[in-house]
């Protein structure tokens, strides 16, 4: 497996502010489906067609039925090394900002303090017509969408497509990779927008950009360096190479 090469460690060593930019990839080795991988339909239906805005008002109940299939492979699964890995860099380095696309929880189960969630959460749930938030670690949903105080429907806490990112993440997401000296982009194929923006920021400002990814991304040719492997194997390297 590759390991890490002598400039990313020297880089390391140096302890520069860094930002770790995840996708679903980087579930994918505690068993989650990933978008646009095998088992990623649930039903015969595509996940993509049904996190959507449109989905949930043409069929809420199959909808709100997906959202808890998601959550209970989520609470089934367990934080992997990958994930592991950067709770130990974060510990290693002076400054750490982990931005994910994910909606797992699987980074802050792993012990990863500040989590940058551009896309929300399983564990949340909101109310269509009051906004508010209310978390939920429930195992399971109730079979059809409940009922928040002021009598709107409530939906899953997740950004859809069509939908705007959480402006407060996406902010701290921007400033976070214009100020990096080293940006990781791992498990993600860098499709989805404007997640997909944050690592031109960081290299626009001159950071050092590495991918992990068993497949090569839109993003590849960009990056100072390509690994090109499962993150559960690539990045506790990195770490270790820093001890
Ligand atoms: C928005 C939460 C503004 C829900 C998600 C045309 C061009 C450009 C953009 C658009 C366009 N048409 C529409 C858009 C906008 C759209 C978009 O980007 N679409 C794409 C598909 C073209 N974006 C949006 O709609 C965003 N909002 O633009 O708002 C706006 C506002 C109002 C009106 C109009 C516009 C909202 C996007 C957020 C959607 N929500 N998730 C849920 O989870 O249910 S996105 C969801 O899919 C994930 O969060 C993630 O972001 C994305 C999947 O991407 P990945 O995480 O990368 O996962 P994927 O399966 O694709 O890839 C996995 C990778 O891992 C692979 O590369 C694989 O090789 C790798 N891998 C596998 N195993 C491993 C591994 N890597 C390492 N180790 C391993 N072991
Ligand atoms: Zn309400």
């Amino acid at each position: 497996m590759q390991q890490p090469s002598e400039e990313l460690l020297s880089l390391l060593r140096s302890d520069p502010p860094t930002v770790v930019l995840t996708g679903a990839g980087i579930s994918s080795e505690s068993g989650l489906a990933t978008f646009r991988g095998p088992g990623g339909h649930w039903e015969g239906r595509d996940p993509m067609s049904l996190a959507t805005p449109q989905a949930f008002d043409a069929e809420p109940t199959t909808v709100w039925r997906f959202y808890d299939w998601r959550r209970t492979q989520a609470a089934a699964a367990g934080p992997n090394p990958a994930h592991r890995a950067i709770v130990d860099l974060e510990s290693k380095l002076s400054s750490l900002t982990l931005v994910t696309q994910n909606v797992d929880g699987l980074h802050e189960r792993a012990g990863t303090k500040n989590v940058v969630r551009l896309h929300g959460s399983l564990w949340t749930l909101r109310c269509t017509a009051c906004g508010t938030e209310q978390k939920d670690l429930r195992p399971r949903l109730d079979p059809l969408p409940p009922e928040c105080g002021c009598g709107g429907m409530l939906r899953p806490g997740v950004v859809w497509f069509g939908e705007s990112l959480p402006r407060d993440a996406m902010q701290e997401a921007q400033n976070a990779a214009r100020l990096c000296r080293l940006m990781l982009v791992v498990g993600t194929s860098s499709l989805v927008y404007p997640a997909a923006s944050i690592p031109q920021f960081a290299k626009s400002a001159g950071a050092f950009l590495v991918e992990v990814n068993p497949e090569r991304t839109p993003l590849t040719p960009l990056v100072d360096e390509y690994y090109d492997g499962p993150a559960g194997e690539i990045l506790p390297g990195f770490v270790s190479g820093l001890a």
